[in-house]
């Protein structure tokens, strides 16, 4: 699927507001600044980065159309990370839904754009609802595309389930076009004049229920698992894992996307979104979930260098670094292993 030689274009991706924590911005910065293009270029690769996105002509346009918001709300222009900008007050209780929805825009332009040359896009963040961006990117580019989704979280809430209104908790059921997302707009412009422009409106619901296959799960709200449920989702938790071993978990991950493939001819490709709380911990301490019980510094490796191995890997996203939480040690700690799960992902082997 990739064009040689063999090149992957960094999306550097500084952006939080899917979530309340500040620093999780800082994490591709500080990704980079570990040595990473270096890192990959050492592994053979041809490294394409030309600095971070800012998203500032985002944030620009939607606070200067900001008379046509119809709620006003506390905050200040530029901090996303408490309170919502009066540029872009919640829709019902979604933070931040027009800023949100428009970086996941340009990111899935980038990212497709970059996938159509044969580029292998990685996408760091940031927090996870950027992963609406880089999976519309991927399935534009390659639409027979399968998702191998590894997280404690399924981020698979909607409007009408998730009790934190954070984006980041919500991208996948964006992607699949969830009726609990649209339940909530049309509601919002019933109760609100001048209503506004659904602003998830340009995804297109690309990603079916058997395209996407979770690893690592162990902190799924309640309505989260009755929509896998219904939706006859597969998932691996850290139940599976202890049960099978990551061995056993990634194979049958794989299998389940090729027994889906369109094209039997060829493998299915795979977009890898990683989210570092997916992983104990112990092993990546800075990020704004995390949960106990994850997976060893070696499972989360393994899982990508076995995807590596396929020659499948079309796209990939390193999400959740944040480096504003916990001490330097732990900082340094998950920055690294970061640096290493994207390596590993991109052919780096022990022997
Ligand atoms: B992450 C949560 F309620 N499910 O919706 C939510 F537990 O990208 C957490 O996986 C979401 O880090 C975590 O807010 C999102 C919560
Ligand atoms: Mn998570
Ligand atoms: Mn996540
Ligand atoms: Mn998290």
């Amino acid at each position: 699927f990739l064009k040689s030689p063999k090149t992957v274009s960094i999306v550097g991706c500084p952006f939080s507001g899917g979530q309340p924590k500040i620093g999780v911005d800082e994490g591709p910065i500080h990704l980079v600044e570990a040595g990473l293009v270096n890192q990959l270029q050492e592994l053979g690769w041809n490294v394409k980065f030309d600095g971070h996105h800012q998203f500032e002509d985002i944030k620009y346009t939607l606070s200067s159309s900001s008379a046509t918001a119809s709620s006003p709300a506390a905050g200040t222009d530029n901090d996303t990370s408490t309170t919502s900008n009066h540029w872009d007050p919640p829709i019902g209780i979604l933070k931040n839904p027009r800023l949100v929805s428009r970086v996941c825009e340009e990111v899935a332009k980038v990212v497709s754009g970059h996938a159509k040359k044969g580029e292998l896009p990685v996408t760091l963040g940031g927090d996870h609802s950027l992963a609406m961006g880089t999976i519309s990117g991927t399935l534009d580019a390659h639409p027979s595309a399968g998702v191998i989704w590894v997280d404690a979280h399924a981020d698979i809430n909607t409007a009408a389930t998730t009790e934190s209104g954070n984006i980041h908790g919500m991208p996948v059921s964006f992607l699949m076009g969830l009726d609990g997302n649209h339940q909530a707009f049309s509601d919002y412009n019933k109760s609100n004049s001048p209503s506004l422009e659904t602003p998830f409106a340009w995804i297109k619901p690309v990603l079916k229920p058997s395209s996407i296959v979770y690893i690592g799960l162990r902190d799924v709200d309640s309505g989260e698992k009755k929509i896998l449920k219904d939706n006859g989702i597969k998932a691996f938790s850290m139940h599976d894992v202890d049960r099978y071993g990551i061995g056993k978990v990634v194979e049958m991950a794989l299998d389940y996307l090729n027994a889906d493939n369109t094209n039997p001819d060829e493998v299915r490709p795979i977009h890898l979104s990683f989210d570092v709380d997916a992983l104990d911990p112990s092993v990546a301490p800075s990020t704004g979930t995390p949960v106990r019980g994850g997976l060893t510094f070696r499972e989360g490796h393994y899982i990508c260098e076995r995807i590596w191995e396929t020659g499948a890997l079309v796209g990939l996203d390193l999400m959740e670094v944040n480096p504003s939480l916990e001490d330097d040690v732990s900082v340094k700690q998950t920055v690294a292993v970061g640096c290493s799960l994207v390596r590993a992902a991109l052919g780096e082997t022990l022997l």
